[in-house]
C-alpha cells in the first residue's frame, strides 16, 4: 500500500507531534537550545514506536554521524508487515531558540507522504516565497517584492499598505525589508520560524499574507508540505555560500539542477499527510498549557488529498499517561 488510505494515520501523527511538543515545552525560557531540542527528538522518536508505519526518515536531524536519532535514513514506526512504506520530513522542535528563549512560533512537525515524494534537500539555507490560496501561481520568487505584493493585493482586494509580509530579522534580509517598506505593506519580523509563516499566509485568522526570506532548505520542504494541505504556494531555490554545500547538494539531489527554481511540487508532492502542535504560542497555534496534573495541546492535522484541515485541542492526564511527566 502506497497511498495513505488509512485516514486514521493523519490522526496517530498528532500524537507524536503532541509527545516532542509537550516534552520540548517543559524547557521553555531555560535558554538552553540544545536541551530543548534533544527534549523534543527523544518524545517524537518514542512515539514513533507505537504508529502503525514503516517509515523511513528523509528530511531529520542530520546524517546518521552527528544526529543520534531521527536521522536521515533511520526507520522508524511498529514496521509490521502489512503497515504502509512512507517517507517522512519532521523537524521535532522548529524554532528551538523560540522555545529556549519563550518566545512565540515554536512547533513540532511531521509530514508523511509514498516514498519519493519529498525533495531531499540539504541542510542548508534556501531563499523563500509564500502565500495563501488565492494567490497560487499568482507570486513568483524570481520577481521583486514590490511586483509579488502588488499582484496579491489585487487579489485580495486591498491596498499594498494592508498586506502583511512575515520575515526573519536577520542582515541578510536588508534589501528585501527595505523593498517592502518603499511599497508601504506592513511586516511582522520574526526572530525565527519560517515554518510557522508560512502556515500562517494560508490562514486568514493569522493576519499574515506573504512570506519572504531566507531560512533552512529542511524547513521549505516541511513548509510546502503544509501547504500543498492547506492550498497556498511556496517557491524556494537553494542558496549556496560555500563550495562544500554545492558539493553535498549533488551528492544527495541526484542529477536534479540544484540552482533551479523549486516549485511546491519540487519541494513536496503526493498524498501528503500532516501535523504540527504548537510548543509557544504561535500565529494558528496555541503553546502547550500546563495545570494541575496535566496539560493542553493546540495541533494542526491535515491531508492533501481531501484538504481536510482540522486543528485539536487535547487534553492530557498525566496520572494516565505517566510518559508525559517529568518522571516518565
Ligand atoms: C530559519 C528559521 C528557522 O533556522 O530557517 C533559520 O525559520 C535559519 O536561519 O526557524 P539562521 O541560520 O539565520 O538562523 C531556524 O531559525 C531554525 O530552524
Ligand atoms: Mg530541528
Ligand atoms: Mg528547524
Amino acid at each position: 500500500m502506497t497511498s495513505v488510505d488509512d485516514r486514521n494515520l493523519a490522526l496517530e501523527l498528532a500524537r507524536v507531534t503532541e509527545a516532542a511538543a509537550i516534552a520540548s515545552a517543559r524547557s521553555m525560557g531555560q535558554g538552553d537550545p540544545t536541551y530543548s531540542d534533544q527534549m523534543a527528538v527523544s518524545a517524537m522518536r518514542a512515539a514513533f514506536d507505537t504508529m502503525h508505519i514503516n517509515g523511513t526518515v528523509v528530511i531529520g536531524e542530520g546524517e546518521r554521524d552527528e544526529a543520534p536519532m531521527l536521522y536521515i535514513g533511520e526507520e522508524v514506526g511498529r514496521r509490521a508487515p502489512h503497515d504502509p512504506k512512507m517517507d517522512i520530513a519532521l523537524d521535532p522542535l522548529e524554532g528551538t531558540n523560540l522555545c529556549a528563549y519563550g518566545r512565540p512560533g515554536a512547533l513540532a512537525l511531521i509530514a508523511m507522504a509514498p516514498h519519493g515524494c519529498f525533495l531531499n534537500a540539504p541542510d542548508i539555507y534556501m531563499k523563500k516565497i509564500a502565500a495563501g490560496p488565492i494567490a497560487r501561481g499568482a507570486i513568483d520568487l524570481d520577481a521583486s517584492p514590490a511586483e509579488n505584493l502588488h499582484r496579491l493585493a489585487e487579489l485580495k482586494g486591498v491596498r499594498v499598505e494592508e498586506l502583511t509580509a512575515m520575515i526573519l530579522d536577520r542582515p541578510r534580509h536588508e534589501e528585501v525589508i527595505a523593498a517592502i517598506r518603499k511599497t508601504g505593506a506592513r511586516i511582522r519580523l520574526i526572530e525565527d520560524g519560517d515554518v510557522d509563516a508560512a502556515i500562517a499566509t494560508c490562514r486568514p485568522e493569522s493576519g499574515i499574507d506573504i512570506m519572504f526570506g531566507i531560512g533552512g532548505a529542511p524547513e521549505g520542504v516541511l513548509a510546502a508540505a503544509a501547504m500543498q494541505c492547506l492550498g497556498g504556494e511556496i517557491q524556494g531555490r537553494l542558496m549556496f555560500y560555500k563550495d562544500e554545500e554545492r558539493e553535498r547538494a549533488r551528492r544527495i539531489m541526484g542529477d536534479r539542477d540544484i540552482e533551479a527554481l523549486l516549485s511546491m511540487h519540487d519541494l513536496a508532492h503526493g498524498e501528503i499527510v500532516f501535523a504540527a502542535t504548537g510548543v509557544t504560542n504561535g500565529s494558528i497555534l496555541k503553546g502547550v498549557r500546563f495545570f494541575a496534573g496535566g496539560c493542553e495541546t493546540h495541533s494542526l492535522v491535515m491531508r492533501s488529498k481531501s484538504g481536510t484541515v482540522r486543528t485539536i485541542e487535547a487534553t492530557h492526564d498525566f496520572e494516565r499517561k505517566p510518559a508525559y511527566t517529568l518522571e516518565g
